[in-house]
């Protein structure tokens, strides 16, 4: 049996050239980060570690989940410790991080969660919580009070469960002791998601308690940020590659790839992390960054992740040695960054080659299942938006179309072979009523699901021009099959 992950295995780590490049024991903990999972631990986790190595700092991050216990109990008993690898063709490079100080699990202990919210050491509240937990209505900028969590945490503001009643009752705590509020950080894949969560947090405060709304309207800093690194869920075989690279047992090991991008709205009145020593990049707007990340590699993404799984694709590296799919990715890419404004610095040929090049890593096993989980919550930004842009402004709307048509054919539960499979969606509920509704009729289909909430902007889903091209692409895929309506695509 090799021993476990420890705090006293880090001076011999560090020997080896993997540890973490400071004594955590030397810093304090001044994040509070909601969201334990596999992505904050390869990107905010592994950028506060380079800070906390090059600039020093009371910045550990205390590491909560709401729901799961996940790596919760595998964290604390490793001391916050956790081994991250990342993955090229060329082979695994791996670190031991100790930037987490220790981790709650707020299913267990809400009373220690809100201590840390209230706690005036926190400085930065950050989050990962992905898009459908917050319950924010974001076309009318306020909170979505038929959200499980929020109808039940304002039931009950001072025992909070979901996002935003934590946050409010914390910055409440605050408020009552006279400390100032920390900096809320929103790291989730969602177009302006500093504001649209400022938004969430002072619908929800305004009908708990309405001065408090005020003084959050005044007092809380909500930065924009873009974050940028494909995480697999962890899996035996990265816990399995740990302990091989190590000599240590993690239970907590996370795989990422080795590009890292973050790009940060310069906007934290309680200070931060020196974070542009792991390749942050601090900017005064983050919208055109956020657009091109969420238009090229996320809608990218979805469509391929709709089209390669419906093919029997399981990881996207098949998908991208899949000739018809490939090149379906780099087209929709093209028409993605059609729609984008020019941003300095940055070519997008060049960041489509690059997504590209990152999708094909042949040492990353990114299922095509993880995701396509979410659909309803993710298609507005990647694939809604922009199509509405190209709509607008005359350019082809075929690509976007038939990324959309490939949800609506994943929509209907089942493969061509007639294997059904969870959708994983908080609307799936929504989806199947439609899907059963329509009797397979393709036109039913698109007009119900055209209609989920949020999902689609009047331009589209009012647009006969964009419906009558998702039909099309659909009918292609129901009348062919997806594999032969692929590669007839793929031959426009
Ligand atoms: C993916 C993202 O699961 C998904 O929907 O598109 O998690 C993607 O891997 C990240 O945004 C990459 O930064």
């Amino acid at each position: 049996m090799s021993a476990a992950l420890a705090p006293g295995h880090l001076p011999e780590l560090s020997r080896r050239g993997i540890g973490p490049g400071y004594d955590p024991q030397n810093h304090a903990a001044g994040i509070l980060h909601i969201g334990c999972g596999a992505f904050f631990r390869a990107h905010l986790a592994a950028c506060t570690n380079a800070a906390l190595a090059r600039g020093g700092g009371n910045w550990r991050i205390v590491a909560a989940n709401l729901r799961s216990r996940g790596d919760i109990d595998a964290l604390n008993a490793q001391g916050g410790l956790y081994t991250l690898l990342e993955r090229s063709k060329e082979g695994a490079a791996v670190k031991v991080i100790a930037s987490i100080s220790h981790a709650i699990a707020a299913t267990d202990h809400r009373d220690r969660l809100l201590q840390a919210l209230a706690d005036p050491a926190i400085r930065i509240v950050s989050l990962t919580v992905t898009e459908k937990a917050y319950g924010i209505d974001r076309g009318a900028l306020d909170i979505d009070p038929a959200h499980a969590s929020v109808a039940a945490d304002l039931a009950h503001p001072e025992e909070p469960a979901g996002v935003l009643g934590y946050l409010v009752q914390g910055l409440a705590l605050r408020r009552k002791a006279g400390h100032a509020p920390p900096t809320i950080l929103c790291c989730d894949n969602l177009p302006q998601n500093g504001k649209l969560l400022r938004a969430g947090v002072l619908g929800f405060a305004r009908r708990v308690d309405p001065d408090l709304a005020d003084y959050i309207a005044r007092s809380v800093a909500f930065p924009s940020t873009m974050v940028d690194r494909i995480t697999p869920a962890s899996t035996d075989q990265t816990r399995r590659d740990a302990l091989q690279l190590t000599g240590l047992q993690d239970e907590a090991a996370v795989e990422t790839e080795p590009f890292f991008q973050w790009v940060i709205e310069d906007n934290f009145p309680t200070g931060r992390p020196q974070w542009e020593a792991g390749g942050a990049v601090f900017v005064s707007d983050v919208e055109p960054y956020e657009d091109m990340k969420l238009r090229m590699l996320n809608g990218a993404h979805s469509m391929l992740a709709y089209g390669g799984f419906l093919s029997g694709h399981k990881y996207v590296r098949d998908v991208m040695a899949d000739p018809a799919l490939s090149r379906l990715v780099a087209r929709h890419l093209r028409a993605a960054a059609a729609t984008l404004k020019p941003l300095d610095g940055i070519d997008l040929g060049d960041y489509a080659a690059q997504l590209i090049a990152r999708f094909s890593n042949p040492a990353i096993a990114h299922e095509t299942y993880q995701i396509a989980m979410d659909g309803t919550q993710k298609i507005a930004q990647r694939l809604a938006s922009p199509a509405a842009h190209a709509l607008q402004a005359g350019q082809d709307i075929r690509p976007f179309a038939f990324a959309v048509a490939l949800w609506m054919r994943y929509c209907t539960g089942a493969t061509d072979d007639g294997a059904p499979y969870d959708l994983r969606d908080p609307q799936s509920g929504r989806i199947a009523a439609i899907a059963a509704a329509s009797q397979g009729n393709p036109k039913a289909l698109v007009s119900g699901l055209m209609k989920i909430g949020g999902a689609f902007p009047a331009a589209l889903s009012q647009s006969p021009d964009f419906q009558s091209a998702v039909l099309d692409c659909l009918k292609g895929l129901l009348d062919h099959g997806v594999a032969a309506a692929i590669r007839k695509e793929a031959a426009l």
